[in-house]
């Protein structure tokens, strides 16, 4: 019975040291994989500065407003007066090239209808070059009336390229010449007639378009 229970003590002891002994073998195999990678040789590339900023396109004009005007236009009149168109710059201060079209509008609150019979000229500059109007010789890009419904009167607008429309590279500029007339035919039913004319410069990019 003595010799039984001292048996069964001896068996718990050693199982009980077998326990141990595992756990100590796979705590080092642990710490033994942990060393194992640390050793290894590493190396990383890094690429930076790879910085992106887009392009611009921005349309101006100078002058900006009251390119044309007169207060008291007879038939046979025309603005600027003789020759001379009244230039204005159109300018792109963006970075990227732009594509832009001029179209007009033109009031008619007093129902006298002077919108029907102003006839706007658009040429280019004298010799197609420069900036000078003095003689309003360049080629004609508009001729004709602006009637309140509106007209395109260099190019279109619309969306990519059509026939007329002007491009201006980044940071460049060119000169139109404006001109307005009113023909010497001209009746009594326009005599004391208001209209008023806006201009719009339509600027879109052309970069994949
Ligand atoms: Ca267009």
């Amino acid at each position: 019975m003595n010799s039984g229970h001292t048996t069964q003590r001896a068996e718990r002891g050693r199982r009980r040291r077998l326990a141990g002994l595992v756990v100590i073998g796979l705590a080092a195999m642990t710490i033994g994989a942990a060393s194992l990678s640390l050793a290894l040789f590493t190396s990383a590339a890094t690429v930076n500065g790879n910085s992106f900023t887009t392009g611009t396109v921005v349309i101006g004009t100078n002058p900006a407003t009251a390119l044309l005007s007169a207060t008291a236009l007879m038939p046979g009149d025309s603005v600027p007066s003789g020759t001379p168109g009244a230039p204005i710059t159109v300018s792109n201060t963006g970075t990227a090239q732009l594509r832009y079209a001029i179209s007009g509008t033109s009031t008619d609150a007093d129902n006298l209808h002077l919108n029907t019979q102003l006839v706007l000229t658009v040429r280019q500059p004298d010799g197609n070059t420069g900036s000078s109007c003095t003689a309003m010789t360049g080629n004609v890009l508009f001729n004709g009336v602006v009637p309140t419904a509106g007209v395109n009167m260099v190019g279109d607008p619309t969306q990519g390229f059509q026939t007329g429309d002007r491009t201006l590279g980044g940071g460049t500029s060119e000169t139109l010449c404006f001109k307005a007339s009113l023909p010497i035919g001209t009746g009594n039913a326009f005599q004391g007639a208001t209209s008023d004319y806006t201009f719009t410069f339509s600027a879109e990019q052309t970069a994949n378009n």
